[in-house]
């Protein structure tokens, strides 16, 4: 199936994509995808003014009815799954099984939303008058813009954009200029649900094409009422401040340099097939990919030897080929950014096997690597650094106080795993004393988490939380409520006054 036909097939026509000056080519051999106009500040400014009218209607919309939307929608992605995943394997350059499970994150989420749309539920609070009574209630925010990454092209928007079509809000989406064709087939598949539900505010999701001039649009916009942007921590950095300026709202999912601790009772078997898919998987470019292994010093040269033989039977090239387990990285920069990591961390002495470009002959425009494992002498600064391939440092240690102490000793905090059999180390891992991540694991890898659970992590991650659990309540606003039933006026605290 050609780029031509997934468009097509996904309500696209891909005559009308070939005129821009934004060079889209797939990572699988560098081939243009399509030419697209990106949005000049006119026309951005023009989305956020149909946003902000869509969502002074769809706040009205009875939240339940919201969700039927949102249930349409995850019926259009289940029918369009497979062709929905190919594409985001064509644009990202993740394999065939790790695209469609993109879009299954989405059904997901969807499903979640759903119900979620009937539970956005308030607290009723006693009130210390009498003849008083005091509740919360949750309103729609406002229009949320998302800026999201090449690597999950489709699911972390969808996290957002499930979640805040049933809170009543209205989106402009900004996705990565690698994947907007990924961006522009969402849009087609969500306008095919609203053309099924009938009563669609025009401009309930905007995508506005561009790169960082077009985020930091969004962020300096006061229509944006929350900013939820996913992305490298420098674009944090670079985008949290000007939303603050203006005092916005900002939910940032920012880089990881998660760890996987393998103590000396764990499964090895377990342990070996969980680091190969947390460091190598979407070769090693998840914002959850396994970046350090820390691992008991009596385990080390075993674990090592195994792993080097794991990593030898990985199949690298065309991600669209079922058999393959690892596809490209997403470009150039990423490949000498990776290299340039790779010197850096010999430098400190760390002995590196694996990392060298593979596949050059074939696709001499694509970027494919072996994925590197990296021996190191100490947590050296390479090491504290996120480098967004698949590059797994191995550090040894022989307490476990020593492995938190690594594994929080890094900028970053998003996700981390443990793998023992024993419960003491397990919990010690899980307390307030162990990982100081967002997301905690035991005896499973660092990357894959299920959409039920609150999603983000801490430090230089950013702090904001997406997907399950509370989330929601991010995209909303809360209003505290008193209510006076009384025919007395007594004010609280026991003021008297004026009478
Ligand atoms: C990301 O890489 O930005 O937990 C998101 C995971 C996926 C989401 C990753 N469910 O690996």
């Amino acid at each position: 199936m050609d780029i031509d036909t997934v468009l097509a097939d996904l309500g696209l026509a891909p005559g009308d994509l070939q005129a821009g000056a934004l060079t889209v080519r797939s990572p699988i051999d560098g081939s243009v995808l399509a030419r697209l106009a990106p949005h000049s500040a006119q026309g951005i400014d023009a989305a956020l003014a149909r946003a902000q009218a869509a969502f002074l209607r769809w706040r009205d919309m009875p939240a339940p009815r919201r969700g039927e939307l949102v249930r349409l929608f995850g019926e259009e992605l289940r029918a369009n799954k497979t062709v929905l995943g190919r594409l985001v394997s064509m644009e990202s350059g993740k394999i065939l099984a790790e695209g469609e499970g993109e879009v299954q994150e989405m059904i997901d989420i969807c499903d979640f939303a759903v119900g979620l749309s009937r539970q956005l539920h308030g607290l009723t609070i006693a009130s210390e008058r009498p003849g008083h009574r005091m509740m919360e209630t949750w309103h729609p925010l406002g229009v949320v813009g998302v800026v999201s990454a090449f690597n999950f092209p489709v699911a972390v928007w969808a996290w957002n954009a499930a979640l805040a079509l049933v809170c009543g809000d209205a989106l402009v989406w900004k996705p990565s200029d690698k994947t907007p064709l990924c961006a522009l087939a969402c849009r087609a598949l969500f306008l095919r649900a609203c053309a099924r539900f009938g009563e669609v505010p025009e401009g309930l999701l905007e995508v506005v094409i561009g790169g960082r001039e077009a985020a930091e649009n969004l962020a300096d916009d006061r229509r944006i009422a929350l900013l939820s942007a996913t992305g490298s921590c420098a674009m944090g950095r670079a985008l949290a401040p000007r939303v603050a300026a203006r005092l916005g709202r900002s939910l940032l999912e920012l880089g990881g340099n998660n760890a996987i601790v393998v103590a000396p009772s764990a499964d090895p078997d377990l342990a070996v097939r969980a680091i190969l898919f947390s460091a190598v998987g979407t070769a090693g470019q998840r914002c959850t990919s396994a970046r350090r292994l820390i691992v008991h010093a009596s385990l080390r040269e075993t674990l090592l030897v195994r792993l080097r033989k794991a990593y030898d039977s990985v199949r690298i090239g065309d991600p669209l080929d079922p058999e393959t387990l690892m596809g490209p990285l997403i470009g150039r920069d990423a490949f000498d950014a990776m290299q340039a990591a790779l010197a850096a961390a010999r430098g400190e002495g760390g002995s590196v096997s694996g990392g060298e470009r593979v596949l050059a002959e074939r696709w001499p425009d694509a970027w494919y690597v072996r994925p590197a494992l990296v021996d190191m002498p100490a947590q050296t600064d390479t090491v504290c650094r996120e480098t967004f391939a698949p590059i797994l440092y191995v550090l040894g240690y022989t307490e476990l106080d020593q492995a938190i102490a690594l594994h929080n000793a890094v900028p970053q905090g998003l996700s981390s795993a443990i793998f023992t059999n024993e419960l003491r180390e397990a919990e010690r891992f899980l307390s307030a004393a162990g990982s100081d991540c967002g997301i905690v694991n035991v005896n499973i890898g660092t990357s894959g988490a299920e959409i039920g659970g609150a999603f983000g992590g801490e430090k230089d991650t950013g702090g904001g939380r997406e997907s399950g659990s509370d989330a929601w309540r991010a995209y909303m606003r809360r209003a505290t409520n008193t209510i006076n039933y009384s025919t007395e006026l007594p004010l609280a605290q026991g003021i008297r006054f004026g009478d």
